[in-house]
Order: structure tokens, then C-alpha cells, then sequence
């Protein structure tokens, strides 16, 4: 048993968490080497959310505040870790949920359903609606819902594969994302990418959300138009070379 004062007990308990999700047929084999890519990097951005973080999930808040159709992607990794947070800014944001998974099987969407129903979703897309291929992308992973990501203007696409976000974004959306890795192909071609653990990322988006809702359109837009994706990325860079030189457990 892992003892509450273990320095690397949160981490351990996800771990565990995953592990559940993937016998429970939610999680796919590669989620799991996912997330183990994700912690050796949560590791190195010390396991907390950075000030650069904070502001990254600042401007993805006004963002999906401000957006005409905004929609939430969510794959394996993201309905394991937080189905009910996810749930929870979906309904502050009026937005629309759709199951979109790179390792597609007619049992992970239905258990995936199954996990966002019970944390309180009262409609799941990517089911059984009709679908639109996403131009630029082959494959059943190229398939977008009619009244979902294809008809969005702003998407929040957790742990998303670099080649969907670039297509994404070449199919004129404004793609948000969250990962840990700064270098991944999917953070460099984001809108806004949010150097952080979803588990922390989700939580202080629906913060940041119910704070900026009270801000004027205005407002908002300066936020949004202020953020520049590539420095924060930069500091995110600098955040893990100091933590290399710095770190001691
Ligand atoms: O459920 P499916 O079938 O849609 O599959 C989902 C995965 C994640 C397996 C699939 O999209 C995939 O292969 O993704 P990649 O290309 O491995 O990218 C996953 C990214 O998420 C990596 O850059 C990881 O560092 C990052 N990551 C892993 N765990 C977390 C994370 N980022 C934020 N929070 C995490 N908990």
C-alpha cells in the first residue's frame, strides 16, 4: 500500500486510476504509455501548475467563453482522469461533448458514454449521429460529428494526436489543448496549449471560467488576442531546464 507521505503518492494514485480505467475497458493500451510520457513531464514542470500554466488557462477560459459553438473532445485518458470535472465546465459553457478516440471500438465508445453519463453528461455526440471527415485526415479518426467538433469554432481537445490538432487548425478551428509536453507537435500547432496535469488543468479552467464570465466581450477578446502560445511554450521550456538544474527528490 502507498502511504499518503509518499512523495509521489497523487501520482501513484492516477497511475492507479489508469490502470483501473484500462481493465474497465475505457482506457486504450497507448493511454496508458500516454500518460506514462505525461508524468515524466509532470515531473519536470514539478508537478504543480505553473504561473505560465495559469495564464494559458486564462485565455483558453475567454476563448471558449466568447465561442459561438464551443466543444469539448474527449478520448480515453480524458474520461478516466476527469469525466465529472470535464462534465462540470461543459455545463458552464453550454457546450457540446463528443467522444472522438485515435484507438476507435464500438466497446470504448460505449463505455466512455457509459463513464460521462454517470458523471452527468445529458448528451454525449460521436455516438451514432452523422458524421463529417475532417479535410486533411484519413481513417475513422478523421470522422467528426455533423453537430459537433465539425460545426465548432473553438474546441477543447485534451491529449490530443499532433496530426487531428494540425488538421483541426487547418480546417479553420481554434483549437485548445492540454499536455504536458511542450514539444509535442499538438502544443506547438495549438491556439492555446496548457502546459499542465488535466487533472489540475480542468479544475482551474471552470475557476478561471466563472471568474471571466462576469468580463465584457471586450475584455475577453484582450485577453485572447494578448496570449501568445510560443512564449508560453518558451517558459514552459525554461520552467523544466530549472528544475533540471534545481530539483533534489
Ligand atoms: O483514447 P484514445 O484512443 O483517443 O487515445 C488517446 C491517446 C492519448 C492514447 C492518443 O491520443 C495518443 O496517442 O496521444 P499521444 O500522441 O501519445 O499524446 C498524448 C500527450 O498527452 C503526450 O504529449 C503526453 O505527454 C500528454 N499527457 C499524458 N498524460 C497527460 C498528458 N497531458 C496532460 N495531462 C495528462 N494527465
Amino acid at each position: 500500500m502507498v502511504l499518503p507521505s509518499h512523495p509521489r503518492y497523487e501520482s501513484l494514485m492516477l497511475r492507479a486510476k489508469m490502470v483501473e480505467a484500462y481493465k474497465n475497458g475505457i482506457l486504450s493500451d497507448s493511454g496508458l504509455i500516454a500518460h506514462g510520457r505525461g508524468e515524466a513531464f509532470d515531473y519536470l514542470i514539478g508537478e504543480k501548475t505553473s504561473l505560465n500554466a495559469g495564464k494559458a488557462t486564462q485565455a483558453a477560459a475567454a476563448a471558449l467563453i466568447l465561442a459561438e459553438y464551443p466543444v469539448i473532445s474527449v478520448n480515453g485518458n480524458t474520461a478516466a482522469l476527469a469525466a465529472h470535472e470535464i462534465v462540470e465546465l461543459n455545463k458552464r459553457l453550454n457546450a457540446k461533448l463528443e467522444i472522438n478516440l485515435f484507438y476507435s471500438t464500438p466497446e470504448r465508445i460505449k463505455n466512455i458514454r457509459k463513464v460521462l453519463e454517470e458523471a452527468g453528461a445529458l448528451e454525449v455526440l460521436g455516438l451514432e449521429e452523422e458524421t463529417v471527415s475532417i479535410t486533411g485526415l484519413k481513417g475513422p479518426r478523421s470522422e467528426s460529428s455533423k453537430i459537433g467538433v465539425h460545426q465548432s469554432d473553438v474546441v477543447l481537445v485534451p491529449l490530443e494526436d499532433g496530426d487531428r490538432a494540425e488538421a483541426l487548425i487547418s480546417n479553420g478551428k481554434f483549437v485548445i489543448t492540454i499536455d504536458l509536453n511542450p514539444l509535442s507537435r499538438t502544443s506547438q500547432k495549438a491556439s492555446i496549449t496548457i502546459i499542465d496535469n488535466l487533472v489540475r488543468a480542468i479544475p482551474h479552467l471552470i475557476i478561471e471560467v466563472d471568474k471571466l464570465k462576469k468580463m465584457s466581450k471586450i475584455e475577453l477578446r484582450s485577453i485572447v488576442n494578448s496570449f501568445d502560445n510560443q512564449l508560453n511554450l518558451q517558459d514552459s521550456m525554461e520552467l523544466i531546464v530549472q528544475n533540471l538544474i534545481t530539483k533534489e527528490d
